[in-house]
């Protein structure tokens, strides 16, 4: 028996390395959730908490859905695992038509991951693979965008753009490069929905081109709403322009909607939502709500195609992993889109954006509040850093929150809002109510 064994037996001891937590702060005062229904988590103790992050961004509509549980259950029960590497299920087939049908027009193609992080790598590759399929292998360059988050494999920590998730991990990929992000509080604090200012912000792009030159850039990826970092926003016209510059120089554009999608901003897809259309789009988390790990990249018609004009007894993309398409998490994905569609989620946010634009804004006289940004469902409150203390106070607040009765996540000094879709107009006063109450009672 390992000698950790039996040290193990106290939380503080435990054997489990904790990912992107403060371990030791967390296992001398543990924040433990042991069960979850609809709106709500449930702690050991029974206590109730308001999900106001869908669990890190994904259970889009809401815990513990009867349907996914029994499509789940019965579907490990059929089929545990098939090798996707030169065999198939039919559930794989079925839920990427699935996906395609709620994706945006001319997304005909669908590679099947198994979180964002890998949809992101997997997107990576996709575009220099692609570029070298059509006879621009000179087409080597990745570019991201500060302050942007594609979770933390090597390619999508290189193109990620916040510094204390890169500065320790050495040189992580070569030949990524990265624009200028898009915050500019003195401009546009408070904005409500898109800010008016920034789209020129998007020209870095050019810069970049002139820099390297357009000939060795392969892909530009970003988050069309920048959600990690603390919620970013693009200026009204960013987008489309960051696409025309794309064109006019051949480079591909990837969004990464892993968070963005799945009736996050009202429509299926970020795309859709500002009818700016990508090459590529990432996406996880809310493919599943949540309850099974699954990615996915979605291409155009024609990159798929591109693939598939080599010698046909070839494999034509080298790339996946042992838990693509896995049969349960497809049976996961299924029994989500049927409670997605059933439900109206992938739109219902168009009601509530409204309600829950003003119930933010109506933060605004907060103690040490500097700003706040919504779009969607979401929304972000930042606040002013404690002297010399940075992050501190926005981490107080999440954990005053939780003590309080509502899960809010905290990155640095901003609160990140993003509930389930199920949410009620009750519940958005009741988590407002409850971030309120924090900040009033915090330095
Ligand atoms: N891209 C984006 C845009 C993301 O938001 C990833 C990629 C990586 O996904 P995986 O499934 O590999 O974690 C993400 C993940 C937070 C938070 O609190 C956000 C994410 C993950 C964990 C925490 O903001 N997003």
């Amino acid at each position: 028996m390992n000698v950790r064994a039996n040290i193990s037996n106290t939380l503080e001891n435990s054997a489990f390395f904790m990912p992107f937590s403060m371990n030791r702060q967390f296992k001398k005062a543990p924040r433990m959730l042991a069960r979850a229904e609809g709106m709500y988590y449930y702690t050991p103790e029974g206590r109730k908490v308001l999900d106001g992050t869908a669990g890190l961004w994904c259970v889009n509509a809401g815990h513990c859905r009867k349907k996914i549980v029994d499509a789940v259950a019965k579907g490990v029960a059929t089929l545990d695992f098939a090798p996707p590497f030169q065999m198939g299920h039919p559930l794989a087939f079925e839920f990427a038509d699935r996906v395609v049908q709620v994706a945006p027009e001319g997304m005909t193609r669908v590679f099947f991951t198994n979180s964002g992080s890998e949809s992101v790598d997997t997107a990576l590759k996709l575009a220099l693979a692609y570029h070298r399929v059509r006879g621009e292998g000179h087409r080597i360059r990745l570019i991201g965008r500060e302050k942007g988050y594609h979770g933390v494999n090597f390619g999508g920590t290189a193109v990620g753009g916040i510094v204390g998730n890169r500065k320790i991990f050495g040189a992580l990929v070569t030949g990524v490069d990265h624009l200028r992000h898009t915050h500019d509080p003195v401009k546009n604090a408070f904005s409500r929905g898109q800010p008016e200012h920034g789209a020129e912000l998007a020209d870095d792009l050019e810069r970049l081109c002139q820099l390297h030159d357009p000939s060795t850039i392969a892909a530009v990826i970003v988050e069309p709403v920048a959600c990690s970092a603390g919620v970013y926003v693009p200026p009204k016209g960013y987008l489309e322009r960051l696409r025309a510059i794309c064109d006019k120089h051949g480079i591909l554009l990837i969004f990464d909607e892993v968070i963005n999608a799945w009736g996050r901003l009202g429509k299926p897809f970020a795309a859709d939502y500002f009818g700016v259309m990508p090459d590529l789009i990432t996406t996880a988390k809310g493919i599943t709500n949540g309850t099974v790990p699954m990615g996915a990249v979605l291409m155009k018609e024609g990159m798929y195609q591109a693939f598939m004009s080599g010698p046909e007894n070839t494999i034509e993309m080298p790339h996946g992993y042992t838990y693509s398409a896995h049969p349960v998490a497809c049976a996961a994905g299924l029994g989500t889109m049927e409670v997605y569609e059933e439900e109206g989620l992938l739109t219902r946010v168009g009601e509530l954006s409204q309600y829950w634009e003003n119930a933010a804004h109506s933060m605004r006289d907060c103690p040490n509040v500097v700003d706040i940004r919504n779009l969607g469902l979401i929304a972000a409150i930042e606040l002013a850093p404690r002297p010399g203390a940075p992050g501190a106070r926005g981490f107080e607040a999440h954990l005053k929150a939780f003590e309080k009765g509502a899960y809010i996540r905290s990155t640095g000094d901003v609160l990140a809002f993003a509930p389930p879709l199920i949410i009620q107009k009750a519940e958005i006063d009741q988590l407002f109510g409850i971030a309120r109450d924090v900040l009033r009672g915090i330095e």
